[in-house]
């Protein structure tokens, strides 16, 4: 199921970009300052979204953990996140917002909690899952609001459709050691691939703002470990972290296509583990107290 998902992900991407001119309005009106809140996938998506929105000049946006956050900073709009639709810490927070405060919902399913508690709902069904491990759900809200802001993702879609066609160029057997590293908007794919191994492979995975990654974690890293750079390339950071012995890679490809394959990369970790993505270890499809 999940390996079915992320092979669907260029049709599903297709179709975002064609709902893009409802979406920008669900993801606030130009000028509006807008919070992004979400758990988990939702929450990294959020954080992508706030520096893609605020990169457009839509206006200021910030992220935050739908879990950990409570109402201080004013805002015009507060965007929630949810595939299914039902957990718990996005209505607590939803309930939380303050009289005057407009809200949108992005979800999988419409009739959800999420989507009946806000003024405004986003129903993507067409990226909707069956997996508990996110995959195309994630990526079509970040194609979508990257189209809705003016960005051309064709050609894009037709990377990731030559990448799933070929082969995953990595040995997974080789590492038991994954780290992703991004910037500006790509560090919250970096955080989503970093789960994604956790989740469906149960292996060690670490993500960061790239120059971080040398102000301490670095230590760590060794021939057995595999770092991927989202983004632009750096030499002059590549070259420090393969003197530690480990692997650098980095696709010359949309940081959304490097997410495909990651995700493409935890379904073969875990293979290699004797896991099944598909049944991923005490985790349930949304998180509902
Ligand atoms: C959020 C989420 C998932 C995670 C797990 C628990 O779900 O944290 O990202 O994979 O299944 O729930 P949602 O609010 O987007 O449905």
């Amino acid at each position: 199921t999940t390996e079915r998902e992320i092979r669907s992900q260029p049709e599903v991407w297709a179709r975002a970009a064609a709902a893009a001119a409802d979406g920008a309005q669900v993801l606030g009106r130009p000028g509006e300052r807008v919070l992004v809140l979400g758990c988990g996938t939702s929450a990294f998506v959020a954080e992508s979204l706030a520096v893609l929105r605020e990169r457009a000049g839509q206006g200021e946006t910030d992220a935050a953990y739908a879990s950990e956050w409570t109402p201080g900073r004013g805002y015009d709009r507060v965007v929630v996140i949810s595939r299914s639709g039902t957990t718990s810490e996005v209505l607590e927070a939803l309930g939380k917002v303050p009289e005057g405060t407009r809200t949108s919902a992005v979800v999988g399913v419409a009739g959800t909690p999420v989507a009946e508690a806000a003024d405004e709902v986003l129903v993507l069904d067409f990226a909707d899952e069956e997996s508990v491990v996110q995959t195309r759900f994630p990526t079509a809200v970040l194609v979508l609001a990257r189209t809705g802001f003016g960005e051309d993702l064709t050609a894009a879609t037709e990377q990731a459709r030559a990448a799933l066609d070929a082969p995953l160029p990595v040995d997974v057997t080789a590492f038991e050691h994954f780290v992703f590293l991004g910037r500006t908007w790509t560090y919250g794919l970096a955080q989503e691939a970093a789960l994604k191994i956790r989740e469906a492979a149960q292996a060690w995975s670490e993500s960061y703002p790239a120059l971080d990654y040398r102000h301490g974690p670095v230590a760590v890293a060794g021939e057995r470990s595999l770092v991927t750079l989202f983004g632009d390339a750096d030499p002059v950071l590549t070259a420090d972290i393969e003197r530690t012995g480990a692997t650098v890679r980095h696709d010359d490809l949309d940081p959304l296509v490097q997410l495909v394959q990651a995700q493409r990369l935890a379904v073969e970790v875990a293979r290699s583990r004797g896991l099944d993505a598909d049944t991923p270890r005490h985790l349930t499809r949304s998180v509902v107290l």
